[in-house]
């Protein structure tokens, strides 16, 4: 008899753990842990104003900002970035790399589906980077593509990257660009024709880049306005519930727009939308 029960015993914790781990973990699990660490480990892609890392290693930018102020609030003292492509973002979430992207991922159906998002943070149009002038006329992604030979710089895995490719620019012509300086200097170079940012990121390079052969194109004609939020594990749903109680606390007093406004962001434009309109977005 004892035999039977130890063997029924193991089946059913075996399947207890299993179904354990198939359950979102409850905030105070997640929450907890992240106390105990003492910070929340975040995604940034180094992209000022969203994400930026100083000479000196330390981390700002509006959305680390942001989430610094909203962990703080939930009992988590600091944040610690690392810095990844767009592309990266997501994979390394799900293999708990990060415990979460705080980077301007902007909200898009696909990776609505991935990724448990906090509500609205950070919202922009999209930008062209282009030589003094735009002498080949681009205002829209489909320019790019009609124009038969022109290349695009933009992020791997990222927006600008996704609108170029369904504009119907060939593979061949969206050049994989890592970084802002990188895109500026290949732009510079003549080495690709335009190099797209949103709006605010290539305001930040043009201004430090005191080039006066560039030119900004923007808003890209046909590209929606995005917006971004906290992108959790999707069996963190207990935390990002958390996250989205205190963001709507500092969305009401005021603390929202005095840390994304000074960098440039729209405190309304995030306030007057809704995760779940965004990630409805076509
Ligand atoms: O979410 C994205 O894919 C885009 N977000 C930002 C802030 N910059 C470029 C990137 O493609």
């Amino acid at each position: 008899m004892i035999r039977m029960i130890t063997v029924s015993a193991l089946l059913g914790a075996a399947a207890l753990s299993a179904l354990a781990m198939s359950m979102p973990a409850k905030a105070d699990e997640s929450l907890d842990k992240l106390k105990a660490q003492g910070f929340a480990r975040i995604a940034i892609a180094n992209e000022p104003p969203f994400t930026a890392v100083k000479a000196d290693g330390t981390v700002s930018g509006a959305a680390p900002d942001v989430a610094r102020a909203v962990f703080k609030k939930l009992g988590v003292n600091d944040v610690v970035a690392s810095i990844s492509e767009y592309g990266a973002m997501i994979p390394g979430l799900q293999a708990g790399r990060h415990d979460v992207v705080t980077a301007g991922l902007f909200m898009k159906p696909e990776r609505c589906n991935a990724v448990a998002y906090s509500e609205p943070v950070l919202c922009d149009a999209e930008a062209f980077l282009v030589k003094k002038g735009n002498p080949k006329g681009f205002k829209s992604y489909a320019d790019i593509a009609k124009d038969g030979k022109a290349t695009i710089g933009a992020p791997g895995g990222g927006t600008e990257e996704r609108l170029a490719l369904e504009a119907g620019v060939p593979r061949d012509r969206v050049i994989v660009v890592p970084d802002g300086q990188s895109g500026l200097k290949m732009l510079q170079d003549g080495r690709i024709d335009t190099y797209s940012l949103p709006v605010l990121s290539i305001n930040d390079l043009v201004k430090k880049a005191n080039d006066p052969n560039l030119e900004v194109i923007a808003p890209v004609q046909g590209a929606p306005v995005y917006c971004d939020g906290a992108a959790f594990r999707k069996n963190d749903t207990a935390l990002r519930d958390e996250f989205d109680t205190v963001l709507a606390e500092m969305k009401k007093s005021g603390e929202f727009a005095k840390i994304v406004e000074p960098y440039g962001f729209s405190a309304q434009a995030a306030m007057s939308t809704t995760r779940e309109k965004l990630c409805a977005a076509q």
